[in-house]
């Protein structure tokens, strides 16, 4: 933090600048894609127009608590592509904190990776869900001494589902199976499918609250995958910040958000087995220019254009 702040209710500098992300009006677009590795951002931004074609530098920040914001323009469009690490909170901070600082209708996807439940979704293959609810650890259980002892009796709490944005999931759904398509005959089956119609969850940890069992920490979570099941039969499968993006979107009361999301399957909870480091390699670039398509064809009435304004 280099400027002072004022307002402990929104901090932001003399400029505007949020706190956390540390961008200001005019930095960020109304087409986002969002995604929680720098390497994953920057990999996808070699799709975005050369500064000659665009006319302007393409801005890239990194701020102080490790958010990357990367804006240019695709096929003509301003776009930002914002690395924002992992986890519900850094969700929060990335919806709170670029929605001060945009106009209009925000366009959000978020490009994440997952461990799939579902033997319709091996490694390699790509999810697109319907919709996300949350999973989280319900500290209560663990306590000492309980607040309410009533509400501590169970140590996971299962969220209700919060829906995605239907048409531009459907897009999004389209432009990655034509994407995929000709990619998994080319790698023999390794990439793809694309998974549709099922839901997200996030958990509020990668471990206890996505069922992974750890023999040095108190859980209780042996039965966790099995009872989500039961809420919520169309689980496909579990990561830790699309379903906060789609119930931050419905809660976005002033100025809309549409929010859709995708994930590549890292971890297949099924048979335990992990990714291998050439198939992302294959798979990041295909999906992350999948997205872009997406974002530049969603209807946004109210765009501002970022990069009309001069970078400092
Ligand atoms: C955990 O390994 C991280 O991977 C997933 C989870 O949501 C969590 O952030 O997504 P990203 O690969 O986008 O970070
Ligand atoms: N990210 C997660 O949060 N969970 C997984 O199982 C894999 C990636």
């Amino acid at each position: 933090m280099k400027e002072a702040l004022a307002d402990a209710n929104f901090p932001q500098d003399a400029s505007g600048r949020v706190y956390h992300i540390n961008v200001k009006y005019g930095e960020v677009a109304n087409r986002i894609l969002t995604v929680g590795d720098h390497v994953r951002a920057r990999s996808i931004a070699k799709w975005f127009d050369s500064e000659e074609e665009a006319g302007h530098p393409t801005f890239i920040h990194t701020s102080q608590r490790g958010f990357l914001t990367i804006t240019g323009r695709y096929k003509g469009v301003p776009v930002t592509i914002l690395a924002i690490g992992m986890g519900n909170p850094m969700m929060d901070f990335f919806i709170r904190e670029t929605r001060a600082v945009v106009s209009g209708t925000m366009a959000v996807i978020r490009f994440g990776s997952c461990g799939s439940w579902t033997d319709r979704a091996k490694l390699g293959s790509v999810i697109v869900p319907r919709g996300g609810f949350c999973i989280r650890r319900n500290l209560d259980y663990f306590s000492d001494e309980p607040v309410q002892p009533e509400l501590a009796k169970t140590p996971y709490l299962i969220s209700g589902n919060f829906a995605a944005d239907e048409e531009m999931t459907d897009r999004l759904a389209n432009n990655l199976k034509s994407t995929l398509h000709k990619l998994e005959e080319e790698t023999d089956g390794a990439v793809g499918p694309v998974v549709t119609g099922g839901l997200n969850c996030d958990g509020c940890s990668f471990y206890s609250s996505q069922g992974r069992q750890d023999s040095s920490f108190w859980d209780d979570n042996k039965e966790l995958i099995e009872e989500v099941r039961k809420v919520h039969p169309d689980v496909d499968c579990s990561e830790m910040e699309t379903s906060m993006l789609f119930h931050l979107a419905k809660c976005s009361i002033k100025q809309k958000i549409k929010a859709a999301g995708c994930m590549q399957v890292f971890a297949d909870r099924l048979g335990n087995g992990f990714i291998r480091p050439e198939v992302v390699t294959l798979l990041e670039p295909a999906v992350g220019k999948a997205v872009l398509d997406t974002l530049v064809s969603t209807e946004i009435e109210d765009e501002m254009d970022p990069v009309g304004t001069v970078w400092e």
